[in-house]
Order: structure tokens, then C-alpha cells, then sequence
């Protein structure tokens, strides 16, 4: 029986589309299974000192055997969407070329099952699991790569396409360009120049244009297309009109490398002047692709990205995060619930967006069984509260937030980090697979149950 309504004023509007987020390399496991190919995670984990422990996404929540218990778990919670990734060499095992019926199959299973409990899919084509053999030929260092991603989603949008009406392109382009090609702490563990990073970067925005244009060559009409991407969520560190006008520039800015080049379908002068020689080489026809008007866009949003006024030709500072500053078990994830106002509303402001969706939202916390089998994790609920109570100001303003995806249902394969950095608002035992609602999930439930923050 769901916990009764508490009576709050701080409730969101009727619809509001309450969900949960995952990735396929970070859930699945099975990673040789049904012709599945392998991808670039593969290789990295499975090479050694690349991950924490060596742990690698093999088995995982082995999701692709237990989507039915998740999604029974799922309903029991209340909620009304959730956001999966297609695994791109399930489909196309090597990238391009002949696809792999079988791989295609479990998506039908899952999204089939989903509409039995009455759960939305929102589809991400691309969570960084890229098929093997293309970076075998350069990866997204090839231009090439973008045409392939383009065949490829509107392949899955044409066979999904009765049953899925919200599509996500590519994940995080800006983490897995920077982390993967630039720093090399995720795959394909490139450390590329400037140059190099502008380029793969472009390529990755190049494949988010196309992708639009293929889904909607190929899914029925009323089909909604966006993305998801960790812009910058920009914070003004004080709320006065001076840092308020510098934040909104600041979003821009800030964001040059993908969502403002995807939302005006052009780099931004000051970015392409930053990296002078560095800069992109680049077409009137690519950055026309890039720009190809989105339905909805998606914030996965963690951290506030602080700016102040500073009189600067610019317009605006960034202000870093002192040595003190609060974070959750992951040392970059500080906390600013401030972020899940601002982030929306900034871009609604500075684009002209339809609809934004919380894409992603959540935290890891170092969580423990109790003798009894139970995870208090008050830390986490303490972040999802305070968070929401932001978000709730936004929406009630009018900033166009349609829906939020909690990252994530479950503890799941934290990329370099492995298993060591829990998300989940379920744990999960990594060696019996036994899931465990924690305290959060309660939290979670009450909270869609009242459509408002307690
Ligand atoms: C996102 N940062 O990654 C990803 O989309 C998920 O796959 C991931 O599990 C989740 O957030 C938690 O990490 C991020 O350094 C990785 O700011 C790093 C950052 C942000 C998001």
C-alpha cells in the first residue's frame, strides 16, 4: 500500500513525469551473449590498472536476465518512466554493416514490458559503449563515426519506433569526450591534444545532428527527439541582477563545446578564438546537421557550476569549489541543489526550449547493510530532498521541466570507479545479485505518491 499523501505545498504540476535512469554497459552484464560485439568499455575494463579493482561491466546488475523483477521493483515504487540505453554493438556488433536480430530483441522484451507496468521508455541511443571495430578505425576521431551512429539509431527508432516516442541521441558528450579523449580515465583512455579533443568533440555533436535526422526519417511523426547532457549548470553565487546577467552568459559560454553548438547550431567566437589553431575543422552543412531543432532537451545534472559578476570584458568569473566544500562519496560530486533551479531555468532563458527534462540526478553515498539487511542512506535522502525542493521552485516558476530521472534505480557498474561508488537507490549485492530498497527509495516513493517534495 503506497505510504498516504502528506499535505504539502510544494508540490509539482499533475503529470509530472517521475522516473529513473541506467546505462546499458553500467546494468546489462551479458556481455557475450546473443551476438552481443564488444565495445570500448570491454577492452578498457578488461585491461589491467584501468579500472578501480579491475572491475569490469561483465555481469553487473545482470539486467538482461533480471529487467522483469527491476521493472516489478520499478512499479512497486510508482514509477511512471524510465530511461535505458540501447546498447550499440547488441544491434550492430561491429558498428556498421549487418545488424544483430537478437540484440534487438531484448529492447523489444524491455520496452514491451515496460508498457505492461505502464512505464514510459525514454531511449538513449549512446552511453558510450561504442562498438569496438569502429574505434579500431579511429572511433570518433573519424568523421565516419558519425554516419555510422546515424544508421544505427535510426535503425532502432524505425524498429522501436510504435512503441518508443522519446529518443535521447548521445549521453554526456561532454564527459565521455573529455574523460575518454582528453584526460584518459575512461575509454578508450586517449589523451589527444587540443586539437584532437575539438575535433572528436564535433564529431560526437555531428552524430547528434544526424541521429536526429535519421530518427525522425524513421519513426512515426509525434516521435520527440533530444538529448542528454551534463551542461554546465550555472549557479550565480549570490541572486542580484549583476551575477544573475553573468550567469546567463556564463551558460553560453560555458557550454560552447556541445549544447550551445547544438542548440544554435553554431560554436560560439569566443570558443572557436580560445582554441585558435586548436579549433575544429568544420563545414556550413555540419554545423546546419548540429543544429537540427531538438523536441526536448535533457540535463543530467550533479554539480552547480558557481560564476559571479566581476566587471570582466567576458562578463563573468567562474568561482571554483574551496577545499571545504561539501561533496557525497564521490569527490567531484559536490553539492548544490541550487543547481536543479538554475540549470533549467538559465537554458530556458538563454534557448528557446520546449520542454527540459532532468535526464539524470542522484549521488553515491557509502552505504552499509544493517545487521537487520536494511540501507538507511539519510545522506542520499537528505540530497534528493534538497535537490527536488530546487527543482519544485523552478517548475512552480514556470521553468518548462517536464519530468526528472532519478540516477539511478540501482547500484550499477560506476565506470573507472566499478562497483566501489554506489548510485542506487536499491542496493545490490554484486555477488548474490539480491536487490535491497534503501531508505532513499521510500523517500522516492512517497515522494511520487504525493507529486511533491516533503
Ligand atoms: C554521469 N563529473 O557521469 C553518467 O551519465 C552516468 O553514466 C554516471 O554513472 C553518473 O553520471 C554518475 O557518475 C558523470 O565529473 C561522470 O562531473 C562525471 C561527472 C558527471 C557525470
Amino acid at each position: 500500500t503506497p505510504p498516504a499523501p502528506m499535505p504539502s505545498p510544494r508540490s509539482f504540476p499533475q503529470g509530472f513525469l517521475w522516473g529513473s535512469a541506467t546505462a546499458s554497459y553500467q546494468v546489462e552484464g551479458a556481455y557475450q551473449e546473443d551476438g552481443r560485439g564488444l565495445s570500448i568499455w570491454d577492452t578498457f575494463s578488461h585491461t589491467a590498472g584501468k579500472t578501480f579493482n579491475g572491475d569490469t561491466g561483465d555481469v553487473a546488475d545482470d539486467f538482461y536476465h533480471r529487467y522483469r523483477e527491476d521493472i516489478a521493483m520499478m512499479k512497486e515504487m510508482g514509477l511512471k518512466s524510465f530511461r535505458f540505453s540501447v546498447a550499440w554493438p547488441r544491434v550492430f556488433p561491429a558498428g556498421t554493416g549487418s545488424p544483430n536480430p537478437k540484440g534487438l530483441d531484448f529492447y523489444h522484451k524491455l520496452v514491451d514490458a515496460l508498457l505492461a507496468a505502464d512505464i514510459q521508455p525514454y531511449c538513449t541511443l549512446f552511453h558510450w559503449d561504442l562498438p569496438q571495430t569502429l574505434e579500431d578505425k579511429g572511433g570518433w576521431r573519424s568523421r565516419d563515426t558519425a554516419e555510422a551512429y546515424a544508421v544505427y539509431a535510426g535503425y532502432v527508432a524505425k524498429h522501436l519506433g510504435d512503441r518508443v516516442k522519446h529518443y535521447m541521441t548521445l549521453n554526456e558528450m561532454s564527459t565521455f569526450v573529455n574523460v575518454g579523449y582528453r584526460d584518459g580515465r575512461h575509454a578508450p583512455g586517449l589523451k589527444l591534444d587540443k586539437a584532437g579533443v575539438a575535433q572528436v568533440a564535433h564529431h560526437a555533436c555531428l552524430a547528434h545532428g544526424l541521429g536526429v535526422q535519421a530518427i525522425r526519417a524513421n519513426a512515426p511523426a509525434g516521435t520527440l527527439v533530444g538529448l542528454a547532457e551534463n551542461a554546465a549548470a550555472i549557479v550565480p553565487v549570490v541572486e542580484t541582477p549583476e551575477h544573475v546577467a553573468a550567469a546567463r552568459k556564463a551558460m553560453r559560454e560555458e557550454n560552447a563545446m556541445f549544447l550551445t553548438a547544438v542548440m544554435e547550431g553554431r560554436y560560439t567566437d569566443r570558443y572557436l578564438a580560445r582554441l585558435g589553431a586548436a579549433a575544429p575543422k568544420f563545414t556550413a552543412a555540419e554545423m546546419k546537421a548540429i543544429g537540427s531543432p531538438v523536441d526536448f532537451v535533457g540535463l543530467n545534472i550533479y554539480t552547480p557550476h558557481y560564476v559571479r559578476a566581476d566587471g570582466s570584458e567576458q562578463g563573468y568569473a567562474n568561482v571554483h569549489a574551496p577545499a571545504s566544500f561539501p561533496h557525497m562519496e564521490s569527490p567531484w560530486l559536490t553539492i548544490g541543489p541550487e543547481a536543479l533551479y538554475w540549470g533549467p531555468k538559465l537554458a530556458s532563458e538563454v534557448w528557446p526550449i520546449k520542454a527540459i527534462y532532468i535526464s539524470e540526478n542522484g549521488c553515491s553515498a557509502a552505504d552499509t547493510l544493517t545487521p537487520d539487511g536494511q540501507v538507511l542512506d539519510t545522506d542520499r535522502t537528505m540530497y534528493l530532498r534538497n535537490y527536488l525542493t530546487h527543482l519544485q521552485r523552478g517548475v512552480s516558476e514556470g521553468v518548462p521541466v517536464k519530468g526528472y530521472f532519478l540516477w539511478s534505480l540501482l547500484d550499477n557498474y560506476e565506470w573507472a570507479d566499478g562497483y566501489a561508488k554506489r548510485f542506487g537507490i536499491v542496493y545490490v549485492d554484486f555477488k548474490t545479485q539480491k536487490r535491497t530498497p534503501k531508505l532513499s527509495a521510500q523517500f522516492y516513493k512517497a515522494t511520487i505518491a504525493a507529486n511533491a517534495v516533503g
